[in-house]
């Protein structure tokens, strides 16, 4: 059918790819087939020769709202125009105090502080570096161990590395920090498969935390680090219970529970936070991505009262972390993030998400069956599709998915390895779930 909706017309594309070096990018085989995209509206992705590709990865996890929100650019430019940029060591802008409560506002009673960055790398990083601040404050100066989780993606900075559970994102950098170990995932898919929302087995994963206790010593851990589902390894929801009983075993030996919601956060799960989902109150939660609908780059911490106040002592006139970036609550940023989460609440976007969940989780386990599905895992508004690796070539059944998905289904969709992800705008409409779900299967029967 001739669609005619409207479209940019075809953008000039550059003859010469070789100088931009692209991030998690296998640039090669990239610049022989290039995936490149010219413009975004609503649900779809334009490329630069005009096609309309319908958005399954919400970009890359960030636009909750949809793509082309003009509430969201005019805010960008109106703060552009009347304040390009403040210093914010020293100096403020009302907005980013406006965007911190607000923000504060959505996220579960006694987190009330947001330290603001502007990335999910940096968010992470600076969680770490408040927990251990925060020690050293109370007296508890031993306690600098910082435990991440097997298949944990916590971004690219040093700290975020080294308590992430990726091997091919820690292999080749070296020692990283020390003293940093490690939980078990939470994943058997013998136990698990084709579980929609959280799986029934593994909360008893939770318990190796007492394992890690009685190994290290409590008086030497200062926090653990999880994402309440991880995302960028497949979409692992937790299972059921294990949160809590991860938090009930760090609150008995002091030591800091961070819920890394950079992906869960904004609606994903159908809640402001995972937090809220699972009724688990952590000591900090790093958020980016949905924050400004990846209109702007922006991350930040949200940290409990208790830990905020406890730098809130000796000389006023001394700063009182010695943390941050030049662009921390940049005004662009802000502006983005303040329309942003008008709109989430203005189009009840979260609870959208609530509704749509058992829906979108049985159009995703209508795939079941299909050649080369081993599992599919789905929890609020995203699904992970395992498909069986070629026996030699792991990862390339999955990066042809993401091809036939562009080339030749105009989809876009998450790979992981061998694993597809979908995590559509919260805005999809059932028919377009229909219509992602029929696609994704051709392609898985096209990569066959
Ligand atoms: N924490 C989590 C839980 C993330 O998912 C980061 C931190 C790092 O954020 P920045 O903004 O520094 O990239 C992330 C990022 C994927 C994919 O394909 C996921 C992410 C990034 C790139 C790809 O699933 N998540």
């Amino acid at each position: 059918m001739l669609d005619k909706s409207p479209r940019p017309s075809a953008v000039n594309v550059p003859n010469d790819l070789a100088a931009h070096w692209m991030p998690f990018t296998a640039n090669r085989a990239f610049k022989k087939a290039p995936r490149l995209l010219a413009g975004a509206k609503d649900m779809h992705y334009f490329t630069v020769d005009g096609r309309k590709i319908i958005d399954a990865a919400s970009g890359m996890w960030c636009t909750n709202a949809g793509h082309g929100r003009s509430q969201i650019s005019e805010a960008i430019a109106r703060q552009a125009a009347a304040l390009d940029y403040a210093p914010p060591f020293q100096f403020g802008i009302p907005q980013a105090f406006e965007l911190a409560s607000r923000i504060a506002d959505l996220a579960p009673a006694g987190l009330d502080h947001v330290f603001f960055c502007n990335s999910g790398s940096e968010a992470a990083d600076t969680a770490l570096k408040i927990a251990l601040a925060y020690h050293q404050l109370a007296g508890q100066g031993t306690r600098t161990r910082l435990i991440g989780r097997e298949r944990g993606y916590h971004g690219v900075g040093f700290g975020g590395t080294s308590v992430g559970g990726i091997v091919g994102n820690r292999k080749m950098f070296g020692t990283l920090l020390a003293g940093v170990d490690h939980l078990p995932h939470t994943y058997d898919r013998e136990k698990q498969a084709y579980t929609k929302g959280e799986p029934e087995y593994g909360a008893h994963f939770a318990d190796e935390m007492e394992r890690l206790v009685n190994l290290h010593g409590a008086s030497t851990i200062a926090a653990v680090i999880v994402e309440p589902m991880a995302g960028s390894t497949g979409v692992l929801p937790a299972p059921k219970g294990y949160l809590k009983r991860l938090r009930e075993i760090t609150q008995k030996h002091g030591i800091l529970l961070i819920f890394d919601e950079v992906i869960t956060g904004y609606g994903r799960l159908g809640h402001a936070f995972a937090a809220e989902r699972y009724g688990v109150l952590p000591d900090m939660i790093t958020f980016a991505k949905g924050i400004t609908n990846g209109a702007a780059p922006m991350g930040g911490v949200i940290v409990r009262d208790t830990i905020h106040d406890a730098f809130m002592s000796g000389p006023e006139h001394v700063v009182e972390l010695t943390h941050g970036y030049t662009y921390s609550a940049h005004p662009i940023a802000c502006a983005a993030g303040l329309a942003t989460l008008d709109i989430y609440r203005d189009e009840k976007l979260f609870e959208r998400a609530n509704k749509l969940e058992p829906k979108f989780a049985d159009a995703v386990m209508s795939l079941k069956g299909l050649p080369n599905v081993v599992d599919i895992r789905t929890v609020g508004l995203t699904a992970g599709i395992d498909l069986a690796p070629h026996p030699d070539l792991p990862g390339k059944r999955g990066f042809d998915a993401l091809n036939s998905a562009f080339h030749d289904n105009d989809l876009m969709l998450r790979i992981a390895g061998d694993t597809l992800a979908l995590t559509p705008p919260l805005i999809v409409s059932e028919e377009e779930i229909g219509e992602i779900i029929e696609k994704v299967g051709k392609i898985i029967r096209a990569v066959a």
